[in-house]
Order: C-alpha cells, then structure tokens, then sequence
C-alpha cells in the first residue's frame, strides 16, 4: 500500500503518470484528498523549487515539477464533494500578476466555486489595473490574488494604490496569497485577508463577504 511520502517522492522525482497513479491508489484508499494535496503534492514541488534555488535543478525541472502537479491535481479536484454549498451570488475576481504560475491560483478558484462562490477567473500575467476593470466592469464583490514569483509583490502594493486613489478601496475587500507571501507582508501591504492554503480562500471570503 503506497504512502502519501511515497506520492511526495514521485512528484519531487517529477513523473507525472506514477504520480498521478498513486494518486488514484491513495484516494481510492480513502486517504484525505486535502491531505494528499498538501503532504504530496505541494510539498513534492516544494522540494523542487528548492533544489532550483539551490542551483540542483534547471528551469526544466521546474517545468516537469509543474506537469507532475496537473497531472495529479484534477483527481483531487474531482474527489472533492460537489455542490457542498449553496450558492452565494457573491462575485470574486482572481487572477495572477505578471507571473505564469496557475497552479496555486486554480486549486483556489476551484475551492471557492465548491464554496458558492462567482469566480471570474482572470488567468495569468493581469496587470494591477486588470483587476480593478474586471470588478468594475462585473460589479464584483471582491478580489483574490495568487502571488507566487517575487516580482509580483510589487504589483500586488500597487494594486492597493490603486484601488485608493479611484476611491474604490471600501468596496473591494482583497485577499492574497502564495508561496512567496507571508500574513505579515500582506497585513503591511493593506490587504484585508492572507492565506496559507487555497482553503484559507474560501474562509476569508465566508468571513469578509459576510456569508454563511
Ligand atoms: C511549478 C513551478 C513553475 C512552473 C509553473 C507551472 C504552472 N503552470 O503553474 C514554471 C515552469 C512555469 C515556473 C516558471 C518560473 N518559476 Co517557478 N516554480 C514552480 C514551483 C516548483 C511550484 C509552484 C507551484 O505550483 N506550487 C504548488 C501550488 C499549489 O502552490 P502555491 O502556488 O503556493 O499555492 C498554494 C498556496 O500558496 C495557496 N495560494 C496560492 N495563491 C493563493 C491566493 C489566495 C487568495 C489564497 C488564499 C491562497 C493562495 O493555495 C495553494 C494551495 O494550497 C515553485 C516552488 C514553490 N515552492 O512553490 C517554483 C517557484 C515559484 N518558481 C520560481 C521561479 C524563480 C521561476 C522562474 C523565474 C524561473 C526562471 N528562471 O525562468 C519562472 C517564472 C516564470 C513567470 N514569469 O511566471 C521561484 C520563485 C522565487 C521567488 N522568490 O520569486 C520558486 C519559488 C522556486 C524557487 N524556490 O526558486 N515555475
């Protein structure tokens, strides 16, 4: 019987058709699938990540961590209860800034419909000024950020200015998080929540939209 350090192991190896097997064979065990997902999953890729920051790995590694993680990700998904909730008629704009990675994004995307949430998702590589056009333009209640690439921070700071200066902060409550965030970051940067997992989402949003 495979274990979920066995799964970490595959997916840190990056071969995505083993991984996504023992994927199934733990879900099929009845194993937690948020388990599955963060012991195995993320914490595989994590350890691919910190073999590039150490110079062990090239940006291919990266590229096959990221296909390991998709092949593995949407059987999770799909083993997470459907319709658990009703619907909210909450709007949540949620995208990702300057930066490609959609992983963390669409795991939070996927949490937040589940949750009843409206998730108008923006995709990738948005500008600040994206997400205040799409709320505007959607008449939307909030909005999500998925930081994963440093860069990005910045943008995120931005965004903040900009949403003051058109006098439509009150009216966005914004969260944020990924992998290179901390609450601490976020609080000074004036977002109104931070999360650690793509589930911290749905609670935030439950909280700051004022929804059951
Ligand atoms: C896979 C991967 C890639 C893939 C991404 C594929 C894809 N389609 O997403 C590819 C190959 C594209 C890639 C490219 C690059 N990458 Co990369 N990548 C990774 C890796 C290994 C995994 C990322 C990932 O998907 N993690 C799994 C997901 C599920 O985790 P997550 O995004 O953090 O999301 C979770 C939580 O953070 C949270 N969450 C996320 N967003 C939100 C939002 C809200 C509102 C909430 C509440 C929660 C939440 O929920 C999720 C699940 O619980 C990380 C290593 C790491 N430690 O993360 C490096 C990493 C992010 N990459 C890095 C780098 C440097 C790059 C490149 C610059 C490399 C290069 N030289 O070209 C490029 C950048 C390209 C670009 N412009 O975006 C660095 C970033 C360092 C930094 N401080 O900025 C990292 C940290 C690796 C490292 N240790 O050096 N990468």
């Amino acid at each position: 019987m495979p274990t979920i350090e066995d799964l970490r192991r595959l997916v840190s190896e990056t071969k995505p058709e083993e991984a996504a097997e023992m994927t199934r064979e733990l879900l099929a065990a009845g194993l937690d699938p948020m388990e599955i997902l963060e012991s195995g999953i993320m914490d595989g890729l994590t350890e691919v990540g910190d073999r590039f920051a150490a110079k062990q790995a090239i940006v291919l590694d990266l590229v096959k961590g990221g296909v390991t993680a998709k092949a593995c990700i949407p059987l999770i998904q799909e083993a997470f209860p459907e319709g658990q909730s009703a619907k909210h008629d909450k709007k949540i704009v949620l995208g990702t800034m300057l930066s490609q990675h959609n992983i963390g994004k669409n795991l939070v995307s996927t949490l937040l419909s589940i949750g009843g949430f409206d998730v108008i998702d923006i995709g990738e590589k948005n500008s600040p000024f994206d997400f205040y056009e799409t709320a505007e333009k959607e008449g939307a209640d909030m909005i999500a950020v998925s930081v994963v690439f440093a860069p990005a921070m910045e943008k995120f700071t931005e965004l903040i200015g900009i949403l003051k200066e058109l006098e439509v902060r009150e009216k966005y409550p914004v969260i944020v998080g990924g992998a290179v965030t901390t609450k601490a970051w976020a609080e000074k940067e004036g977002a109104d929540g931070w999360g650690a997992q793509a589930k911290d989402g749905v609670t935030l949003a439950r909280d700051l939209l004022g929804v059951a």
